[in-house]
């Protein structure tokens, strides 16, 4: 009896690994075609970027929580597996109907090319990448699939299993997966299914005889394998001559028209746990909706001013840093950062001031925001009174001494001290609308977060850390808080609820920065404390205890650790 039928187990293994190794050829060849034309335009990227910017709000937020920093490679990671079992399921599908998985696998390419195309800095060619990997997917399937099953899938038979020679009932063939080479009995085969005497057939007990040609699987694997690997390597490669990193290497910034003097020493307490001051820039906090790092040269930047404004502006890199360069030290955060968060950091930065520029542009009465874009589609949306009010708001190129990193917005992006960085520090930016917050709405604000966002008041305790045991006797509490703009007056320390007493506050260069304070006449004794803290800012406002969630406008609330002394 011959009949159609998806034969045994372990052609089913078989099957689903062959869907696999198509499902690399795909994502393989889509690495090399966007290598060639555009690495943001990768298959997993584009899908990862769409995600990212069409993941419900709720969702993003206990990613962030939950991964933090991690938070991409969990993304990366999570569509990998989604697209390895749909690769597997088709390549089952592959077996019976060999058309529809042929059409599955074109149809992700489709999804894929919609995100690439529907990126908001999407180029014609970005379609290119997932609709031609998914087209050698395909096809690879379809060759793989004949070349593991040269007869097809005619089922040897759908009789029941003979009894077991003990007696005992023989398992069905849905109990056990796949089995041990051991098994293959040749032998025991009946003859009436036995296949080209040429191809080994595998045997499971009570199972039905898989009908692939097995050196056909594993010269179709390796080969997709290698196709896939050689495939994404050489994207990989051809995407790095796009790299901006040595055009980075060769910007010489200019001196500062206005420089500042060094950092004052006793802005940095120097205790071990404490955080420096100036925080170096691998150690500065990244946060950006960007999977892959946008590749400007600075060559070729153009900023872009335009909208409510007399004399719209376009200006060059060279142009920019021939203007009179200021240097500011600004501590970024991050409206994301939670009490006792670290998306927090602190640099001396270098910069073309972003009012002289507007006020060049001549703004329009009425205009109250502008509207900042990054090279690759994210929006900021800034108020106009708060860059105008005389504060250091920059067009940055310089972070620490050094052009900015890549990751931090190289070639340029904005800095406004006192504005959380959603709504102020806009990397790689290359336009700036002027604008109204009634006509137009920014990435995070179309998401439920605030439309402005001044930096609250915040304190954190660094050290002791919190949850560690310390031993008894003297012990330092120290930490930093900030209030952007406004400047940190006081910090107090709490120790089990006792009578708040007055830290010592560090140096600071100005009022744009966190300010370091420890509290040095603790000792601690044995057992469990709990440590609190709040800051006053110039204003004369202190921190209160409500607690306030990151969404919609940042967190608020005390600062509390417990410890353990013994
Ligand atoms: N282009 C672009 N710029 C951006 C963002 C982004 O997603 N894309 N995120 C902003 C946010 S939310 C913050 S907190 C700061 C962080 O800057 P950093 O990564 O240099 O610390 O960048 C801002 N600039
Ligand atoms: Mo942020």
């Amino acid at each position: 009896m011959t009949e159609k039928g998806t034969g045994s187990r372990a052609d089913a293994w078989a099957a689903a690994l062959l869907g696999l190794v198509a499902g690399a050829v795909a994502l393989g060849v889509g690495q090399l075609v966007a290598g060639l034309v555009s690495p943001k335009a990768a298959p997993v990227i584009a899908v990862g970027d769409a995600t990212v910017d069409h993941t419900p709000q709720a969702v993003k937020d206990w990613a962030i929580r939950t991964f933090g920093a991690a938070d991409k490679i969990v993304l990366i990671g999570g569509i990998m597996v989604v697209l390895a079992l749909v690769a597997a399921g088709l390549g089952l599908l592959a077996r019976t109907r060999p058309g529809w998985a042929g059409a599955g696998l074109l149809a992700f390419g489709a999804l894929g090319a919609a995100a690439a195309a529907t990126r908001p800095d999407a180029a014609p060619l970005d379609v290119l990448p997932s609709l031609l990997g998914a087209a050698a997917g395909a096809w690879s399937l379809r060759l793989l699939t004949h070349r593991t099953w040269p007869d097809g899938f005619a089922a040897p038979h759908h009789d029941e299993p003979p009894p077991a020679p003990d007696g005992t009932e023989t398992r069905p063939a849905g109990v056990r997966m796949a089995e041990p080479l051991a098994d293959v009995r040749t032998e025991d085969r009946p003859a009436e299914v036995r296949p080209a005497e040429v191809r080994p057939v595998v045997m499971r007990a009570g199972g039905e005889p898989a009908r692939f040609d097995r050196r056909g699987l594993l010269t179709g694997v390796a080969a997709g394998v290698v196709v896939a690997g050689v495939g994404g390597l050489a994207g990989r490669a051809l995407g790095g001559r796009l790299d901006v990193g040595t055009a980075r290497a060769e910007v010489a910034l200019p001196r500062p028209a206005k420089a500042l003097p060094p950092i004052p020493a006793g802005a940095d307490l120097r205790l071990r746990d404490l955080g420096p001051f100036v925080t170096p820039n691998r150690d500065f906090y990244r946060v950006d909706t960007a999977l892959i790092l946008p590749q400007v040269d600075p060559k070729t930047w153009k900023l872009k001013i335009h909208g409510m404004v007399d004399r719209p502006v376009e200006i060059t890199f060279d142009q920019l840093v021939r203007r009179p360069l200021t240097e500011a030290d600004v501590t970024l955060t991050c409206v994301s950062n939670d009490v006792g968060g670290q998306y927090v950091g602190n640099a001396r930065w270098l910069g073309a001031s972003l009012s002289a520029l507007l006020r060049e542009a001549g703004l329009r009465s009425g205009a109250d925001m502008l509207l900042s874009t990054s090279s690759d589609g994210w929006t900021s949306g800034t108020p106009v009174d708060v860059v105008m009010d005389g504060r250091d708001a920059l067009l940055a190129v310089g972070m620490n001494g050094e052009a900015l990193p890549l990751s931090h917005g190289f070639p340029v992006r904005q800095v406004v001290p006192g504005l959380y960085g959603y709504v102020s520090a806009t990397k790689w930016i290359t336009e700036i609308k002027v604008t109204r917050y009634d006509r137009d709405e920014a990435y995070w604000t179309e998401r439920g977060w605030a439309a402005k966002g001044p930096i609250k008041t915040q304190s954190r305790i660094d050290l002791p850390r919190g949850g560690s045991t310390v031993p008894p006797g003297p012990t330092p509490i120290a930490g930093v808080a900030w209030a952007q703009h406004k400047g940190i007056d006081a910090v107090e320390v709490r120790v089990d609820k006792g009578p708040w007493r007055q830290a010592r506050l560090a140096d600071v260069p100005g009022i744009d920065t966190w300010r370091q304070w420890v509290l040095d006449g603790w000792t601690a004794t044995p057992g469990d404390h709990t440590i609190e803290v709040r800051a006053t800012d110039a204003t004369g406002y202190t921190q209160t205890p409500d607690y306030a969630p990151v969404i919609p406008d940042g967190a608020a609330g005390w600062h509390s650790i417990l410890i353990t002394v013994k």
